[in-house]
């Protein structure tokens, strides 16, 4: 509580405003905005820069000579630069637009597989990743007879790495990794787990759909092979997100899907592709929601992001406190690492509940399995109710969640 109350440097309030969507009333209370792993909220400035594009700018990308269209490509390609810089990747061309975290998985999978996965090879997962970094691996390996391995972890919800360690060898083709687990918060050592796999050549594929939006990352320093994530979870639209991966695996992959945009001559014969990035985006991409994410990453440049991931984890152990004191609260996922999630189950009440009783309060939160079933498995509960935060939530709407919770309990006794 004291950390909380000492946050001199975070302005909140000024942060707040920002954001639109977060003065509204539901269900006649103010919203408390807690699903933020879902979903994050987007400043007025992407709004803007997003219908300035619709209003004025909007052409098809690439194929045009005409004003517009320059426009627009320019508009497009400036916002893949911003990508560049966000993660400091080496090279813009390696900064590659998909539709979200899944797609860019999905891309890597079935690309990177085709050319390097075989029969009886291993692909390392970890028993924290969301569906969407677990499927695309289970259905190459099952294409191509390989073998997908599960990194343990343990009862805080922090990954075994010496077992880790001793599961990688010559057959292994792929570390899958989750950087931030949507469903326990833990934030995973992965640049140590990039740097043991590279001593055995082994490339590593980063989810990092949940830690871009929570503090600053670096693709160079981490050393990742690839690294993908989502517009909508980092304040930007939906139908945006980005796969950056080292050239030199992009440049030996085979196209994921292909059609207009990607190549560079076609006959019925044959065709060849055109380099990355196009080779990996067919067809006319999403083009507002590209430049929404280039100005979404102006709107995160244009704060103190090292800031507001302090104040944010200040806020996660201030929530954690608060719902720790609650004796029927279980908190699901204590690691010594974490980042912005609060998972949380009560005995005797199913999630959907809590979750349905808190949004008549006009507090939103995700109850469910968070597409995460097999950490559901693991601690032996169907779903968990679950609070995500982000730099705009407060003090006083963590007590709110708080008292809320105190309500559903008193409520099912
Ligand atoms: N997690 C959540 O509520 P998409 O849907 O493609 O933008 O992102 C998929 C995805 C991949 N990896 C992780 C770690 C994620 O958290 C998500 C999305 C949301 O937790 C929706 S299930």
């Amino acid at each position: 509580m004291e950390a909380v109350k000492q946050m001199t440097n975070w302005d909140v309030e000024k942060i707040r405003k920002d954001f639109p969507v977060l003065s509204q009333t539901v269900n006649g209370q103010p919203l408390v905005y807690l699903d933020n792993g879902a979903s994050s909220q987007v400043p007025q400035s992407v709004i803007d820069r997003t219908s300035k594009y619709l209003a004025e700018e909007h052409s098809n990308i690439h194929r045009g000579v005409h004003y517009l269209s320059q426009h627009a490509t320019t508009a497009y390609e400036a916002a893949r630069e911003k990508v560049k810089r966000f993660i400091n990747a080496p090279d813009v061309k390696e900064c590659i637009f998909v539709r979200g975290t899944t797609e860019g998985v999905n891309l890597v999978a079935f690309s990177y597989g085709r050319k390097f996965i075989g029969e009886g090879d291993e692909i390392l997962v970890s028993q924290m990743e969301h569906h969407s970094n677990i499927i695309p691996w289970q259905m190459i390996a099952e294409e191509k007879g390989a073998t997908i391995r599960v990194i343990p972890m343990n009862e805080r919800g922090e990954l075994i790495i010496d077992e880790y360690e001793n599961m990688l060898n010559e057959r292994t083709k792929m570390v899958a990794v989750t950087h931030v687990s949507n469903s326990l918060g833990t934030v995973n050592p992965v640049k140590e787990m990039i740097a043991t796999a590279h001593k055995f050549g082994v490339p590593v594929c980063v989810d990092a759909a949940q830690s871009v939006p929570h503090f600053p990352v670096d693709v160079q320093d981490l050393d990742c092979d690839f690294f993908i994530f989502s517009g909508h979870k980092m304040f930007g639209p939906t139908g945006s997100g980005v796969m950056y991966g080292k050239r030199k695996w992009l440049d030996q992959m085979p196209p994921y899907q292909t059609g207009g945009g990607m190549i560079r001559t076609v006959s019925f014969e044959k065709t060849t592709f055109a380099p990355i990035p196009d080779k990996f985006e067919a067809g006319t991409p999403a083009i507002a929601a590209g430049i929404g994410l280039g100005a979404a990453i102006d709107y995160i440049n244009a704060i103190d992001f090292e800031a507001a991931a302090a104040y944010e984890h200040e806020l996660l152990e201030y929530a954690t406190e608060r719902l720790g004191d609650i004796p029927e609260v279980k908190i699901i996922g204590t690691a010594a690492e974490k980042a912005s999630v609060l998972s949380f189950t009560i005995e005797g009440i199913h999630p959907h509940d809590i979750g349905t009783i808190l949004d008549q309060q006009g507090i939103a939160i995700r109850a469910g399995h968070h597409c995460a079933q097999p950490v559901m498995e693991f601690y032996d509960v169907p779903a968990t109710a679950r609070a995500s935060f982000a730099f705009y939530n407060t003090k006083e709407e963590v007590d709110k969640l708080a008292d809320a919770v105190q309500k559903v309990i008193e409520v099912f006794a």
